[in-house]
Formats: structure tokens, sequence, C-alpha cells
């Protein structure tokens, strides 16, 4: 009989290598995407949300779901160049580097504090509210730790200048999702935060933890089991990963455009000491 030698490589994303038709010898070489041909994603006339459920959860999730996906693209893709993502992009494409190096030098800041807490948030958010804390006990354990509370924190936003993103992420949520109840726990997380400082708001990445919880739970789309195997891996930082990556594109484009020459910080800037 047949033997199969051993593969190297699992892989259950994708298929490029094509579908068999009807009949055996009719080989349609079409792409699928979690089993999804490619001619189906065109003609349904989904959209990027529909391809990251596809490729990053496995299967097609409902609509007001993939809107909330493009929703979080489309609010995370820049914040103009003072970030330090954009200002390693801007630094790297003015040392005359190429376009992956611009890009990946800003997708390095990525990180604890800059962008990658959505997956900590979801983590610390989550763990707590199914204990049961209240927003002290959870802010209070956690600062008796000496970890910030990921979400948390902004160094522009302040109570009295709250987050445009936040607010229309909230509102869609609201809106489309059957309970926001990981989302509510996080605004009285917010609450107490700002009764100890003007600048500890929840932030965009709190936002879309939180709401991400709340997707995963509330869509019936997921087992529990899945949840936190979902949350254990940490898929939600992606979402910045990939939003950001096309304002740091842009800013390469822009910096080129623009014929910047090589930057150089100045010395006034710094403060030499012994
Ligand atoms: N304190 C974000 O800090 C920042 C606290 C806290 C308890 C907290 C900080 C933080 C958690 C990580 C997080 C995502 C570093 C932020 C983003 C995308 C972005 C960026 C953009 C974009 C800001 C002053 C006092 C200290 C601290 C205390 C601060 N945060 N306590 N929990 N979370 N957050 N990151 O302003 O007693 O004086 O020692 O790490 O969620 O990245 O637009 O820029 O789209 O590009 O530097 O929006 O919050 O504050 O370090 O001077 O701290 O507040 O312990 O207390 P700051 P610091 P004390 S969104």
């Amino acid at each position: 009989g047949k033997v199969r030698a051993p593969t190297h490589i699992i892989s259950t994303i994708s298929d490029d290598r094509g579908m068999l038709g009807t009949f055996d010898a009719l080989i349609c070489e079409e792409p699928c995407y979690a089993g999804v041909p490619m001619s189906s994603i065109v003609e349904k006339g989904l959209g990027v949300g529909d391809v990251i459920s596809l490729l990053w959860f496995k299967r097609s999730l409902p609509r007001y779901c993939t809107q909330f996906i493009e929703i979080c693209i489309m609010l995370c893709a820049d914040h103009g160049p003072c970030v330090s993502g954009a200002h390693n992009t801007i630094v790297t494409a003015r040392a005359g580097k190429d376009l992956v190096s611009s890009l990946v030098s800003g997708l390095l800041t990525i990180g604890p504090r800059f962008g990658g807490a959505i997956d900590d948030a979801a983590r610390y958010f989550k763990d707590a509210y199914e204990r049961g804390l209240t927003p002290y006990e959870f802010v209070e354990g956690m600062k008796k730790k000496g970890i910030r509370v990921p979400g948390i924190g902004h160094r522009i936003k302040r109570g009295d200048n709250r987050d445009k993103r936040v607010e229309l992420l909230q509102h869609f949520a609201r809106t489309h999702f059957p309970s926001v109840k990981y989302m509510e726990y996080a605004v009285q997380v917010e609450t107490y935060t700002l009764s100890k400082a003007n600048n500890l708001v929840l932030n965009v990445d709190g936002a879309i933890g939180s709401l991400f919880l709340d997707l995963l739970a509330g869509s019936g789309m997921f087992t529990k089991q899945e949840i936190d195997e979902i949350v254990g891996i940490g898929y939600l930082n992606g979402l910045f990963v990939l939003a950001r990556s096309i304002g740091l594109i842009g800013h390469t484009f822009d910096q080129k455009r623009l014929k910047q020459p090589l930057y150089r910080h100045p010395w006034e800037d710094v403060l030499y000491t012994k």
C-alpha cells in the first residue's frame, strides 16, 4: 500500500494546494483560509475582519464580531508621529533604511508599556472578574505585587480628556454585543484608578482587551476552554501589531517622500550629567 513519509510541519489554517473539483481530474487551484475558498470570500463581499477570523480563530464569526475587529484595526492604525513606534520608524527611515527595516524597528517598541498590553489586560481583567474582586481589591492587590494594571494609564489622555478610540469601541460594543460585562468591570476599575490619579484612564489596550473578552464569551462561538487558550497564548496584541503596521508603513513613505535627512537628536535636549 501507500507509505506516507513523516511530515515535518503541521498546518491547520490555510491550504494553497487547490481543491479537488467534482471530478478528480478537474483541479481548481484555489487557496483556502480555514477551509473557505478565496472566491467565496470575495463573492460574499467579506472583509479583513473575516479573514482575521478565519486565519486566527479558524472560524467564521458573526458580522458584529468581524466589524469590531475591523474597527480595532482602523482605530489603532496610527496615533501620530510622537509615539514610540512611529518615532523609531521615522528615525530608521531617515537613516536611509528600507521599508521592512523601518517597519520592524517601529514594531519592536510594541510591548508591555506601548500597545502590547492588550493580552495582559485581558488576562488580569478576566482573572479579577472571575475571582469576584472589587476594583479596590484588584488594583491594590496589583500594587502590592508591584505590577502596573495593564490597560490603565496613558501619557497624554486624562480623566478630563478621554481617548476617543475607547469611547468609539465602547459605544459599538454597547450597541451590538449581547453582553459587555468585562468592559463594565474595566470601567469600574477605571473609576477607582481615576480617583487615585487623573492619568489612570482605561486606555485603548485595556478597552480592546476587556471588550475582546466580551466578544469571546458573548458570541457563543467559543468554548470556555478555547477562550482560556486564546487568552493564555495571547492573540490580542496581534490586533495592535497588525493595525499599527499600517501607520508605520505610512510614516516610512512620508519620510521618504519628504526626503528627510539623517536624524540627530539635539544636544540641548539631553541632560549630560555625571
Ligand atoms: N501608574 C502607559 O505611564 C504608561 C499605572 C500606574 C497602576 C498603572 C503606564 C503603564 C500599563 C501599560 C499599558 C498601553 C506607561 C498604553 C498605548 C498606545 C498608544 C500610545 C500613545 C498609541 C503611562 C505615574 C504614576 C506612578 C505609576 C502610576 C501609571 N500607570 N499605577 N497601574 N497602569 N500602563 N500600556 O504616564 O506613585 O508616582 O510611582 O505602564 O496599558 O501604548 O498614544 O502614546 O495608540 O500609540 O509614564 O495610545 O500608565 O506614568 O510612569 O510617570 O507613572 O502612575 O506607578 O505612580 P506614565 P508614570 P507613583 S496605550
